[in-house]
């Protein structure tokens, strides 16, 4: 491969590593070898030369005076920060030796992996690490703490992660931001919301929140949190009423649309109303643009799913389209994740095969602080990467004191001394994406792209890859997968006779172009991944596995006496926890704010702009309360994974999981709320 980074000046193609569904193209510009400016590539057809302001900044971050420059060890009590130089040989033996330790004395399943996307590259974020912890037999992580819920529900519906192509959304005429703060976290969905806009097209925003997304909609319709399933059967409760449905597609293309269609007589608009907050002339109008405006788009956001009942929400919202037959429509239907689309060879690429012991132990990663503290036999080591749990675990206050376990030995793989990091034994550093070679896959748009170092890596830091070939070769695992470089673990994974949109990409290919866009056809007419191959309104594997078959509202789980339901989303300017230790972006976003409505500030004596203390049995957190009409009475709202101490919005949300797929459940908590 040729290398980008002995040509000390210039400009070079790049992707943006974050966990984000748009996964921009970006150009770096280089001088004296070093990042001077990011910007978006102005010729990929979905940047079109639009980033956002986190990652234009982001050069602050790479070059941030606090980023790891070599490994330390801990010198002083846990969670003390002390720690002092060592050298990469001393790192990895010492980790080693205490694992081969362990390993004798407890068995491998004393050792867990914590990881996520940090960095979306697939071989960072899951390739030479998965290979090497099969190999050793350790503990299994489910990674469910991002979308595991909606996934699980939305593929009951329609069988696998795969919508309608968003570059289609510009012919939508009625456009749908269902529990998605897009302006934030999916800014090139709006940018096509905006050109269909031109075009005619309406914008709704569903959401507990008026926030950044719902500002910019033609209309915002407020709802309590955990209802939107019930909401969404009021919608099919009336497109069936007023024969609103689209007989012809349900006949041909889903299965149980009779019995759904009996189901939903019970959910009336009344009912709905009392249910979801939002007003029952609102829910007949809401239909009625629903059942008569085509192309109509519903881009499902990760909202409604960090919740108790959150699989089941995703999983009725998916059965919308089919009632309206709009995924004949171009531009018509919707997106939830596109995963599936660009799905390339994981079993070559992370080996599960490696798995000696098919009974190996699978722990949830969103009850941390429960595996740490509570888990027999007990988890003795923790192998944190592209992840800071401390900082984005729900019960954050059970993950600290687990962390800080004198007898569990953990080891942190980051480009910063993250909180996570503070409780680590020994901290390794790591590279950047723009300093490896890897390869994307957007779980939105249709593009796969490549990443070629572009920079040198800064200090003694290592990537991923780099980081698990040393780890196995201290193990003595001599298994030539542990050898392949990087290049070979790229051809290995694309070269995925199953998925027939990749056929004609491969590495010479993206080498040369850089991003290549997957062959994907309309889903129909076709044979969804579903057991019937149709839309399963009605799901006979749903009812096998403990659920009820058809689309239904379930109440959230009651989480105590609290007056008010809790919902502390991602924020504008950090991803997750990521910026939210750069100043430059902490300068961005300020100080974080607790949104309260009139009437509940009112009731308890609060003024806009007064500090408060948030609480629960949990935890407790304290910010300044901002009064006003954007959130529902009953209900507080807060934006961004903060680091500080007092703003840890995780010490308060509950580690239960949700209905499917071991889902995170933060939005579900309670809280109350007083003056400081
Ligand atoms: N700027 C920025 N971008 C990001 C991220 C970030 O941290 N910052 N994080 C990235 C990641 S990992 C993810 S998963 C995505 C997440 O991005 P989104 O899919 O936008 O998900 P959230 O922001 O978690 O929640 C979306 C909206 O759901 C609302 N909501 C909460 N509960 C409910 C409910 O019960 N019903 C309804 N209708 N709405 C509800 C919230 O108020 C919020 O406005 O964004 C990615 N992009
Ligand atoms: N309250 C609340 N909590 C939440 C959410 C919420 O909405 N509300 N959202 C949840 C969601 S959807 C998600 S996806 C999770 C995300 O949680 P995490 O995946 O933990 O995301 P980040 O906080 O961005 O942390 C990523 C870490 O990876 C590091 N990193 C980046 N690149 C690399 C690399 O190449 N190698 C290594 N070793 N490290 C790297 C970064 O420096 C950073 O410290 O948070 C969840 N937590
Ligand atoms: S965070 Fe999202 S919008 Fe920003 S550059 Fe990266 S992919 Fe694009
Ligand atoms: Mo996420």
């Amino acid at each position: 491969m040729h290398s980008y980074v002995d040509q000390r000046t210039g400009v070079f193609p790049s992707v943006c590593p974050l966990d984000c569904p748009d996964q921009c193209g970006l150009l770096l510009h280089k001088k004296d070898g070093k990042i001077v400016k990011i910007e978006g590539d102005p010729n990929h057809p979905v940047t079109k030369g639009n980033i956002c302001n986190k990652v234009r900044n982001m050069t602050e971050r790479i070059y941030d005076e606090k980023r790891l420059k070599y490994p330390l060890k801990r010198t002083g009590a846990k969670g003390e920060e002390k720690f002092e130089r060592i050298s990469w040989n001393e790192a990895i033996k010492t980790i080693i030796s205490h694992w081969k330790d362990l390993i004798q004395t407890y068995g491998p399943e004393s050792i867990l992996p914590y990881s996520f996307y940090g960095n979306m590259g697939n071989l960072s974020a899951e390739g030479m690490d998965r290979r090497f912890f099969y190999r050793l037999g350790s503990s299994q992580l489910d990674r469910s703490i991002c979308s595991t819920a909606g996934n699980a529900g939305y593929k009951y519906t329609m069988g696998g992660s795969f919508g309608i192509d968003p570059e289609d959304t510009i012919h939508s005429k009625l456009i749908i931001f269902w529990g998605i703060n897009a302006v934030s976290t999916n800014m090139h969905q709006v940018v096509l919301a905006q050109k269909a806009r031109k075009n005619g097209a309406k914008i709704i925003v569903i959401d507990v929140h008026k926030n950044q997304t719902g500002r910019l909609a033609d209309w915002f319709i407020p709802i309590l949190p955990g209802t939107d399933s019930a909401l969404a059967l009021g919608i099919m409760h009336i497109l069936f009423a007023e024969d609103m449905v689209d007989t012809a597609f349900l006949q041909k293309y889903t299965v149980g649309h009779e019995e759904l269609r009996e189901h939903v007589v019970q959910y009336d608009p009344v009912t709905v109303s009392g249910i979801t907050g939002v007003p029952v002339e609102d829910i007949y109008k809401l239909a009625r643009m629903y059942g008569k405006i085509s192309p109509s788009f519903i881009r499902i956001g990760n909202g409604p799913q960090h919740h108790d009942n959150g699989g089941m929400c995703i999983r009725t919202i998916s059965c919308l389209p089919a009632l309206t037959g709009q995924w004949l429509v171009k531009g018509g239907g919707a997106i939830k994740s596109n995963k599936g689309y660009l799905a390339h060879n994981t079993e070559r690429l992370q080996r599960p095969d490696l798995l000696k012991n098919k009974h190996t132990r699978i722990i949830n990663m969103n009850l941390l602080g429960q595996a740490l503290l509570e888990l027999d036999p007990p988890v003795k080591s923790l192998f944190v990467y592209g992840s800071n749990p401390a900082v984005v675990a729900p019960e954050a206050n059970k993950v600290r004191k687990g962390l800080g376990r004198e007898d569990l030995f953990v080891v942190v793989h980051d480009l910063f001394l993250t909180e996570t990091a503070k409780y680590a034994d020994i901290v390794l550093p790591a590279t950047s994406s723009f300093e490896n070679t890897d390869f994307y896959t957007s779980y939105w748009h249709h593009y796969i792209q490549i990443q070629q170092p572009v920079i040198e890596r800064y200090g003694e830091s290592k990537s991923n890859t780099e980081v698990f070939r040393l780890l196995a070769k201290e193990m003595g695992f001599d298994d030539c997968v542990f050898n392949e470089t990087d290049e070979e673990m790229i051809m290995q994974a694309i070269d995925y006779p199953n998925n027939l949109y990749l056929e004609e990409i491969d590495y010479e290919t993206l080498v040369e172009k850089q991003y290549v866009k997957a062959k994907v056809k309309p889903l129909f007419p076709g044979k969804l991944p579903t057991p019937s191959g149709k839309i399963e309104l009605y799901s006979k594997k749903m009812e096998v596995d403990g659920y009820p078959p058809l689309p239904t509202y379930t109440p959230l789980v009651n989480d105590g006496d609290f007056p008010f339901l809790f919902v502390p989303g991602p924020n504008h300017n950090f991803l997750n926890s990521t910026f939210s230790n750069n100043e430059k972006h902490i300068s961005f976003e300020k100080e974080p704010r607790l949104h309260m409505n009139v009437k509940d500030a009112l009731a308890k004596g609060i003024k806009d702009g007064d500090q408060v203390r948030v609480w629960n049995n949990r935890g407790e957190c304290e910010m300044k309360v901002s009064v006003g009409e954007n959130v529902l009475p009953g209900v507080v709202v807060t934006q961004g994974l903060w680091v500080g101490a007092k703003q840890l919005v995780n010490s308060l949300t509950p580690d239960r999981v949700a209905d499917m797929g071991g889902g995170a459940t933060f939005f579900s908590g309670r809280v109350d709320v007083e003056k400081l």
